[in-house]
């Protein structure tokens, strides 16, 4: 659950750990992502009631024990539990999705690169940050929610090796485990409550979305419909001082369609788990070049 003003997590059935770390996560994010932070003005505006999130997503680095794992082990240890398993065999990345404990908690999208898919330069450029990361993989949650890199000031030269191969690892090399982007419900707003309105909203308000494969992301079920925006850029300072723009997080929106099983229920009965659950391969795809402007 987003409360006005911060758009805050809240929940009295988990740990206070667990939402106090993931509102350090988004109060490092709304510094970096002033797009999200308008967007949602633009619809707290107009709601009545709460925004939720629908989920959160991060970027990791496959190697040296600084992957997928180095988050979900301390979310599973706070009751997430893991789910489907995406392959993006073109971006050479994998991802988990997990679920919260409780509904009013996002859930929670993990990727990697697969770093043993690239050369053996990259996975030397690479290879020198996870390994200085790698005694305290088990902590990425607290490198990400203290807004700290787990290594060295990245080198500007290997920033940019490594945007020549893969726009994915620049973006981590230089935003760590900081959140990627997180995602608004759309069906649970009380207006602009079906995408295509949404688009139209967000367009007349001159924010600029992520066109890539079509601004609508739709599952080919039909049951899952996302959009998002183009990510913002922040200057970010590599070893020597150098001070160039990069990439940082975007927000998206994510509408879940009801299942046809639920389709007989009313509309005042209708809960989360009656509708399309889960991420769509085909649609992350394209997600994932939102962070495709600006300095990487
Ligand atoms: C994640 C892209 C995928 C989704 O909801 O399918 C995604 C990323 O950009 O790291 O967010
Ligand atoms: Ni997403």
């Amino acid at each position: 659950m987003a409360g006005k003003e911060t758009w805050k997590l809240a929940s009295d059935k988990v740990s206070p750990i667990l939402t106090g770390g993931l509102n350090a996560f988004l109060s490092k994010y709304w510094a970096r992502a002033p797009t999200a932070g308008l967007a949602m003005d633009f619809l707290e505006n107009q709601q009545k009631g709460n925004l939720y999130f629908d989920h959160f997503a991060f970027r990791t680095f496959g190697m040296n024990g600084c992957g997928i794992d180095s988050l979900a082990s301390t979310l599973q240890s706070f009751g997430y539990e893991r789910r489907d398993n995406l392959i993006f065999k073109q971006k050479k990345l994998n991802a988990y999705w997990f679920a919260p404990p409780v509904p009013e908690l996002p859930r929670i999208f993990i990727s990697e690169l697969q770093v043993e898919a690239f050369s053996d330069q990259v996975q030397e450029i690479i290879g020198k940050y996870t390994k200085q990361a790698s005694p305290a993989s088990d902590h990425m949650f607290l490198s990400g929610s203290l807004g700290v890199l787990p290594w060295k000031t990245p080198a500007l030269e290997d920033f940019k090796a490594l945007a020549e191969v893969s726009e994915y690892a620049a973006w981590t090399l230089v935003n760590g485990y900081s959140l990627n982007h997180t995602t608004i419900s759309v069906h649970n707003l009380s207006r602009m409550n079906e995408i295509e309105d949404l688009v139209r909203g967000l367009e007349g308000a001159d924010f600029k979305l992520n066109s890539s494969g079509g601004v609508v992301k739709t599952s080919p079920d039909g049951g899952l419909r996302q959009i998002s925006t183009l990510a913002d850029t922040f200057d970010f300072e590599f070893e020597g001082g150098k001070v160039v723009p990069v990439s940082g997080p975007y927000i998206e929106f994510a509408q879940r369609l009801v299942l046809p099983e639920f389709s007989h229920l009313p509309e005042d009965q209708i809960e989360e788990h009656h509708r399309r659950d889960g991420f769509e391969q085909g649609n992350a795809d394209k997600i994932f070049e939102s962070t495709q402007v600006g300095g990487s």
